[in-house]
């Protein structure tokens, strides 16, 4: 028994790569040849093998730890003889790889007859380089332990960095199949976006991994809570929901009017009335004459809502939240223009409550009091549809015998497809406007 200190090998052309998976731990018995850790670069990413069978005494590296050839990976109390355990050759060892720290290790040949010596290299893990739409991102280890389980990987969430499927995945997903639990899985899983779906694993690039402070100075802060759960949730919403826009524009001369008159009428109330009260009101009369906008999926079901609750996005100093106005048709554009100031400043303050984000039918995204034209929302998942209202702008229209400048405001609403059609989407935006062009449908 002596004690060995087993290294990163040549790993070809990369000065540095990171940990990002420990496939052993102190205790553990080892083979020749064993996968010990799994490192990454920005191009590919592999296993590195023991050099010797023994007992791992102690890791001399964490999940995230940058290193190169010949850094000590772990120390291990080697057995008599590292020639102890045949083991297969790779069947697509990297680029032959070397490994000067390391002893040469015996393998079977293909034939089992010829003994040959080669030196234990780093095993390509995954090569992310590779086109492949289909290839789910595991280890070598990983995807030998799931073949053996006959667990298919294109079904497993990964819960690894960047979303690797670990072994715990598999273990995991086995367990829910056992239980014939298929949710569980996905919940025991925790994949951090995207929700589990029958078909393939995205088989995405990794991220690509910049050094900035080649190009210049940089600054790294950390994302707000907010914005990391809301970041996950659009990205979530985002790759799950086939998304389309519609953009459409609606005549508001007349409702500008109104709502001006309207401000200097209550100016002692301290309420103030904006376009986004009356779109809430709006979108109310369009919920209603388009039942399929007010429901939400539920597997192959549609859950129809009787009832009206109306959201909209508010810019706050930690990110994006959406306040709900509950019951919008029961209230007039006063008491709504009111709640809203209530929750968007309630919003800012962070004091929202999880209720008053909850139980929306429909949200609105309104960047009016800031600008632009049109843009496409991310829906708020379970909701069906989003409305985005851009900054209204005086143009010319023809009136049949004239050019008459009106006020006219940019719609953009998504919609999710396998609800709603493009037809149905055209006729809420048209009745929406018409809506707006003569509030006094809304009674109707
Ligand atoms: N066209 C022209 N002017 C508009 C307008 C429109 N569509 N909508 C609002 N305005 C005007 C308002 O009348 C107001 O004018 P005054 O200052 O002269 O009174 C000004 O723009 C500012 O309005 P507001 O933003 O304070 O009020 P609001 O009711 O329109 O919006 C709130 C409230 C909370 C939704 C808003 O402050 C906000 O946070 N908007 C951003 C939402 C967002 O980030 N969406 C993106 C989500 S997707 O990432």
């Amino acid at each position: 028994m002596s004690l060995v200190e087993v290294k990163v090998p040549d790993i070809g052309d990369f000065d540095e790569v990171t940990v990002i998976e420990l496939l052993v731990k102190p205790g553990d018995t080892v083979k020749v040849e064993q996968s010990l850790i799994t490192v990454e670069s920005d191009k590919a990413s592999m296993e590195i093998p023991s050099s010797h069978a023994g007992v791992v005494k102690s890791l001399r590296v964490k999940l995230g730890d940058k290193v190169a050839e010949g850094h000590i990976v772990l120390e291990l109390e080697a057995s008599a003889s590292v020639r102890a355990e045949p083991v297969e050759a790779p069947a697509a060892p990297s680029a032959s790889v070397s490994a000067p720290n390391s002893p040469s290790v015996p393998v079977k040949s293909s034939s089992d007859a010829i003994k040959t010596e080669v030196p234990a290299a780093a095993l390509p893990a995954h090569e992310p380089s590779t086109p492949s739409a289909t290839l789910p991102h595991a280890s070598p280890s990983v995807r030998k332990f799931a073949r053996e389980l006959g667990v298919p990987l294109g079904e497993v969430r990964g819960s690894g960095l960047k979303g690797r499927i670990t072994h715990e995945d598999v273990q995991a997903f086995t367990a829910a199949v056992m239980r014939g639990d298929a949710k569980t899985q996905a919940i025991a899983a925790k994949a951090p976006a995207v929700a589990a779906t029958s078909g393939d694993s995205l088989g995405l690039l990794p991220w690509p991994k910049v050094d900035f402070t080649k190009f210049g100075t940089v600054e790294r802060k950390e994302l707000s809570r907010i914005k990391k759960i809301s970041g996950a949730n659009l990205h979530r919403n985002w790759v799950v929901i086939p998304h389309v826009t519609n953009h459409d524009e609606a005549d508001i001369t007349d409702l500008e009017a109104l709502r001006v008159q309207l401000n200097k009428e209550n100016e002692k109330s301290g309420i103030k009335i904006t376009m986004l009260a009356f779109l809430i009101k709006a979108c109310v009369a369009a919920l209603k004459k388009f039942p399929e906008f007010n429901a939400s999926l539920d597997g192959d079901t549609l859950v129809l809502k009787k009832y009206f609750h109306v959201g909209f996005a508010a810019d706050t100093p930690n990110g994006l939240v959406v306040p709900v106005i509950k019951d919008a048709d029961q209230k007039g554009i006063m008491a709504i223009a009111k709640e809203m100031g209530e929750l968007a400043a309630k919003a800012r303050e962070g004091k929202l409550s999880p209720a008053e984000m909850s139980g929306g039918c429909i949200s609105i995204s309104s960047l009016g009091g800031i600008g632009g034209t049109y843009f496409t929302p991310i829906i708020n998942a379970p909701e069906v549809a989003i409305l985005g209202a851009c900054k209204g702008e005086i143009k010319p229209k023809w009136d049949g015998s004239k050019f008459e400048p009106r006020l006219m405001l940019p719609l953009s609403l998504s919609w999710d497809h396998r609800v709603i059609d493009g037809a149905s989407a055209a006729r809420f935006n048209a009745y929406l406007g018409s809506v707006l062009a003569d509030f006094r449908r809304v009674m109707l």
